[in-house]
């Protein structure tokens, strides 16, 4: 760029580097997804469609950044996750939280026509996304994090499941299956559903209870046994990484099949299984 009297406006832009070794969230979510589901017939609670799409554009962003080693997805919501040895964009907030919202949003809306080919997107009813980044210090609370949105994953999911069958099946007005919800707890809810319409909620398919979670799986080489998830010493080696290791890593990741999986998040199994998330190797 050449240099003229205007230059200096450049000194106005902030920095907003993300604070260094820490795991960066980057969390979407789709803006005024109540008025656009109602538009396009998202059926109630959960439409299949709806989420296979949330997921298909999801698994594309993770393809395009093999940075990204774990995501979570829920409703109109997905979670995008970066290790604290990430350097992409040099962790600056602005550019990562920007590509990841347009890149997931490009691909949600290239792919809605396979989803929902009966319903074309028309303006003034398109969708978009907002989305944020917020850095976790340390692996524990990481998947805190990740815990606090399967939770809600779930509350919510029960909550609309109990809702809607009471007025869908139940023939309740909305006023009076919230009225009898208030205040009810679980087992209450899974009562209503199983004595009064013979519904087992833990028979209801697994993406409604659990979300989505999307992860790289390595077939051809089990990956190297990792030190502790919780030995915070790890992080400070990895994040010495030379670039030549960091570029193996990303082709590994870029190889590496992306699973689409509605399992428990919350218990140790899933990272234990799956050492290579938490470490960042590869
Ligand atoms: P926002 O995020 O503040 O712009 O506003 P909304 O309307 O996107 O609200 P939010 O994100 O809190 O809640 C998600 C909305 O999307 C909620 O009203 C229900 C709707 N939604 C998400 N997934 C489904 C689905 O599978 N079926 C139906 N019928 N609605 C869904
Ligand atoms: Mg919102
Ligand atoms: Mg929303
Ligand atoms: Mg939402
Ligand atoms: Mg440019």
């Amino acid at each position: 760029m050449a240099n003229s009297r205007f230059e200096y406006v450049k000194s106005f832009e902030q920095p907003d580097v993300l604070l260094p070794n820490t795991w960066i969230v980057v969390r979407i979510d789709g803006r005024g997804f109540h008025k656009l589901s109602d538009h396009y017939a998202f059926a109630k609670p959960n439409d299949r469609r709806a989420l296979d799409l949330m997921n298909a554009a999801a698994v594309e962003v993770m393809k395009e950044l093999p940075d990204l080693c774990i995501a979570y997805g829920v409703s109109d919501e997905f979670s995008f996750v970066f290790h604290p040895n990430c350097q992409l964009f040099e962790r600056r907030n602005g550019k990562l939280v920007t590509t990841i919202v347009s890149t997931f949003t490009a691909h949600y809306i290239y792919k809605w026509s396979e989803y929902f080919p009966e319903r074309p997107l028309l303006p003034p009813y398109l969708p978009s996304f907002d989305g944020r980044a917020i850095v976790y210090p340390n692996n524990r609370i990481l998947r805190d994090y990740m815990s606090w949105r399967q939770v809600d994953c779930h509350i919510n999911n029960l909550y609309n499941t109990t809702f809607w069958t009471m007025v869908l099946q139940g023939g309740m007005s909305n006023t009076d299956a919230e009225q009898e919800l208030k205040g009810t707890v679980s087992a209450d809810k899974n009562e209503i559903l199983f004595k009064r319409f013979g519904i087992n909620y833990n028979n209801e398919l697994e993406i409604y209870k659990k979300g989505t979670v999307l992860y790289r799986q390595y077939e051809l080489e089990e990956p190297k046994p990792t030190k502790s998830s919780a030995d915070e010493e790890s992080l400070v080696v990895e994040s010495q990484q030379s670039r030549s290791q960091q570029d193996k890593i990303r082709k590994l990741r870029r190889k590496a099949q992306v699973v689409v999986d509605h399992v428990d998040i919350i218990k140790d199994e899933f990272w234990e299984k799956r050492p290579w998330i938490l470490s960042g190797n590869p």
